[in-house]
């Protein structure tokens, strides 16, 4: 087997952020009533943060929160909604020790989850939603995820058309980064996302997933968010019932296997401790490779 080292550290280097040598599990904390994969599970602040704890416990090496749902076809909630589901959460698990991105498309909510110790912005739109966010998270200097967005989750699947879905990413998040540095961010602090699900149907993110190399190409570490979606449902369906939504995490390991393997800067899911695992594995073969062998033999 061959697994294509990155000669640069795992996935590249995020300036703001430690060097490691291996991929990153971002450990995902929906405080929402309706997320598709964990909606309701966590929606009050202190089921969050224990929910966080233990995601640590399991091995995340970071923790994404986020008070808006953008599952397909979901609604917006109000800024003042987001803010008061996620700034109590942020700050119990930043002042425990982590490593907390805050999962928002709004400047108003990036800046109150920065000022709770946030260190990461996550914007599910790459810039698009609110000018005012590249602009923040430039002033603020922090790691900033762009992920690859057409529209609000209402309407999105509505824009699921691609002649080339991978060219067509691939050109569009380059366009998103170019405009986030335009606006003032560290080029060096730029994470890049395919967005699988968002504007993709299931072939769609198949496509993606069998191309990071593409994406990899554009020169910036890359953060893959497969866990529990529907595209994994679909493959494993029986009949016409999709596999239910946590029944996908031995499918969302195996993701972050392949993600691990292509040479990802991180993966976001929400078991954390199978791709805890993965991803040391993958890691370790890695290494294994790159040393001369130990028999110096021939098989
Ligand atoms: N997916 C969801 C939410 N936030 N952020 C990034 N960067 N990438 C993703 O793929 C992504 C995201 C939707 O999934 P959820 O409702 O389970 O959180």
């Amino acid at each position: 087997m061959t697994i294509p080292v990155p000669q640069i550290g795992w996935g590249g280097t995020v300036r703001g952020l430690p060097p490691l040598d291996r991929c990153r599990v971002m450990g995902v904390i929906n405080v929402t009533p309706d997320s598709f994969s964990d909606g309701g599970s966590f929606a009050d602040a202190e089921s969050a943060v224990q929910h966080g704890l233990q995601l640590l416990a399991e091995g995340a090496d970071l923790l994404d929160v986020g008070g808006e749902s953008t599952r397909p076809g979901a609604a917006r909630v109000s800024a003042a909604e987001e803010q008061a589901r996620v700034a109590p959460v942020v700050a119990r698990l930043a002042a425990a020790g982590a490593v907390v991105s805050i999962d928002t498309m709004r400047a108003s909510t990036a800046e109150v989850a920065l000022r709770n110790g946030a260190q990461i912005v996550n914007d599910v739109s790459g810039g698009l939603a609110d000018p005012d966010l590249p602009r923040l998270v430039a002033a603020a200097g922090v790691p900033y995820v762009v992920m690859h967005w057409r529209a609000h989750s209402a309407h999105m699947q509505d824009l699921a058309h691609y002649d080339d879905v991978v060219a067509e990413v691939r050109a569009e998040l380059q366009d998103r980064l170019d405009r986030v540095i335009a606006a003032g961010v560290d080029a060096e602090q730029v994470v890049l996302d395919p967005g699988l699900g968002f504007a993709k149907n299931a072939e769609h993110n198949w496509a993606l997933l069998a191309d990071l190399a593409a994406l990899n190409d554009l020169g910036r570490p890359l953060l893959i968010g497969a866990s529990r979606k529907s595209f994994l449902g679909g493959l494993l369906s029986h009949g016409d019932q999709l596999r239910p939504v946590l029944d996908r995490d031995d499918a969302t390991a195996a993701v972050t296997t392949l993600a691990a393997a292509a040479g990802a800067w991180a993966v976001r899911v929400h078991d954390v401790r199978a791709s805890a695992d993965a991803v040391r594995v993958v890691a370790r073969v890695a290494a294994a490779e790159s040393r001369p062998d130990p028999l110096g033999g021939s098989s």
